[in-house]
């Protein structure tokens, strides 16, 4: 006989722009109420207007607003909110955060904090990851205390060597080391920038994987022992640990390396008893090899790559998970189809450095058709706040194949008309056209080495315009 499926009462979205809608157009299809929060840059926000309801939880600044714990919950209790989704970014990967949820009777839609925090520090990530006999990257076992045991270590494993910051993650704090000589003065300065950064100087280190693919594997757990892997996305195209251009599948991961990076990141999750939706990153070096870096354990910005060649809805998997329901699919079910190709839409200059450019847009045609998928809380009139991430959008393509996806990517980018701030389209045309990226063998240095910047066009605009 089967079950009813137990509701949330009302779902709180703990965030703003795209991924805000994106709750909410799954917490509609499933018939549960949302529930918006807002500064006051973003009181003209579409997922204000989208959501059931909305509470204005403060000023612009997101430490007065988005990351305003008690605002948050007296939002949810006022509006009676039984469930918060924490998006990305902001509260999503506070495992505090998630204990107050807890003790204010509110389900955290995500992962228990104790798996945040292990994952959360980076030494210590690595550490449970070597136990749980996940393949990680060659380097010290531990957080590294003296400068002999890193020269000895270093050593041993040969140069160039990297330096990471425990408390980092994504990039910052992180030196390379190309000789002896040079690593005590570089650990020193990693610590006290580590320290600046993060209140704590805890470093380790690694052999360097050089020019290496960034490829991460989506995994989906319940509470019933379930964890299954749903493909990989290629995250290689990046600037300063800003991810621009994400894909799946990886033009390089064949189905045999597929199988063998998804069991790995099912032991990855299984290890710190995950649940929800979780992405386990890895490089992947020259040789096929591939090393665990980090667990993210939230929703990602590229979800819908995976949405796309998967055919689930990641949000509404989390959802369900959140109440407790099993997997709607177990392994053999998923099967991926086709190929997808995100683009952030950012309002920055690429000819400039990609310097942020907030402001009016006075124009917004996204494009349409086969294929197609935007995911984005602008519209013509919406004013770009300067306090946030200047991503206003995504561009998600699918085509049965990577050629047919670019093609698609090409024509999208062709159609879309954004006026009155600039944005990266511009780069976006000259990727899409570049021979090393639609060969598909790009690594993570693709951008300072494949890509001219100054040689971009300057308007978004088409051919037929004047
Ligand atoms: C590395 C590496 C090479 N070797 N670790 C960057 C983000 C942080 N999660 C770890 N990162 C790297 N770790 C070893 N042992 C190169 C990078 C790296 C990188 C990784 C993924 C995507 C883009 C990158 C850009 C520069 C460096």
């Amino acid at each position: 006989m089967a079950k009813a499926v137990q509701k949330f009462r009302k779902i709180l979205i703990a965030n703003r722009g795209e991924i805000a809608l994106r709750v909410i157009r799954t917490c509609r299809e499933l018939h549960i109420p949302s529930v918006a929060v807002y500064s006051e840059a973003d009181r003209d926000s579409l997922h204000v207007k989208m959501a059931d309801e909305a509470y204005c939880i403060g000023p612009a600044p997101s430490a007065q607003s988005y990351l305003n714990v008690p605002a948050l919950l007296s939002a949810a209790e006022v509006a009676c909110a039984d469930a918060i989704h924490p998006g990305y970014g902001f509260l999503s990967e506070n495992a505090d955060f998630i204990e107050k949820c807890q003790a204010h009777e509110i389900c955290f839609i995500g992962p228990d904090p104790e798996a945040v925090r292990r994952m959360g520090n980076k030494a210590e990530a690595k550490k449970t990851m070597r136990q749980a006999k996940v393949n990680v990257i060659p380097g010290s076992k531990d957080v590294i205390r003296d400068d002999e045991a890193a020269l000895a270590l270093a050593q041993e494993m040969g140069y160039p060597v990297i330096i990471k910051a425990s408390a980092g993650g994504g990039g910052r704090g992180m030196r390379v080391a190309h000789h002896n000589h040079e690593l005590p003065a570089l650990m020193a300065t990693a610590r006290q920038e580590s320290q600046a950064a993060f209140g704590n100087s805890d470093i380790y280190i690694e052999k360097y994987i050089a020019e290496p693919k960034h490829v991460e594997l989506q995994i989906m757990a319940d509470r019933h022992g379930n964890v299954v892997y749903m493909g990989e996305r290629d995250c290689s195209i990046q600037r300063r640990h800003q991810k621009l251009i994400e894909e799946a599948p990886c033009a390089m991961v064949d189905e045999k390396l597929r199988h063998k990076m998804g069991e790995v990141a099912v032991k990855a999750a299984k290890a710190v008893k995950y649940v929800g939706a979780g992405t386990v990153e890895f490089l992947l070096d020259k040789n096929g090899e591939f090393y665990f870096m980090e667990m993210n354990t939230r929703l990602q910005v590229e979800h819908c790559v995976t949405e796309m060649v998967t055919g689930i809805d990641l949000v509404r998997e989390q959802i369900l998970v959140a109440l407790g329901e099993p997997l709607s699919f177990r392994q053999k079910d998923i099967h991926i189809q086709g190929h997808a190709i995100e683009m952030r839409i950012n309002a920055e200059d690429p000819k400039r450095n990609f310097m942020p450019c907030p402001g009016t847009i006075t124009l917004w045609h996204p494009p349409g058709g086969p294929g197609v998928r935007i995911d984005s809380h602008a519209y013509a009139g919406y004013k770009v706040p300067p306090n946030y991430d200047s991503m206003i959008g995504k561009l998600i393509v699918w085509g049965a194949d990577r050629a047919q996806a670019i093609a698609r990517a090409e024509r999208a980018l062709h159609e879309f008309i954004v006026d009155g701030v600039k944005t990266v389209i511009p780069f976006h045309q000259a990727v899409m056209n570049n021979a090393f990226y639609r060969n598909g063998t790009f690594s993570t240095n693709f951008i300072a080495r494949r890509m001219n910047l100054t040689e971009l066009e300057d308007t978004t605009t088409h051919g037929a315009q004047t």
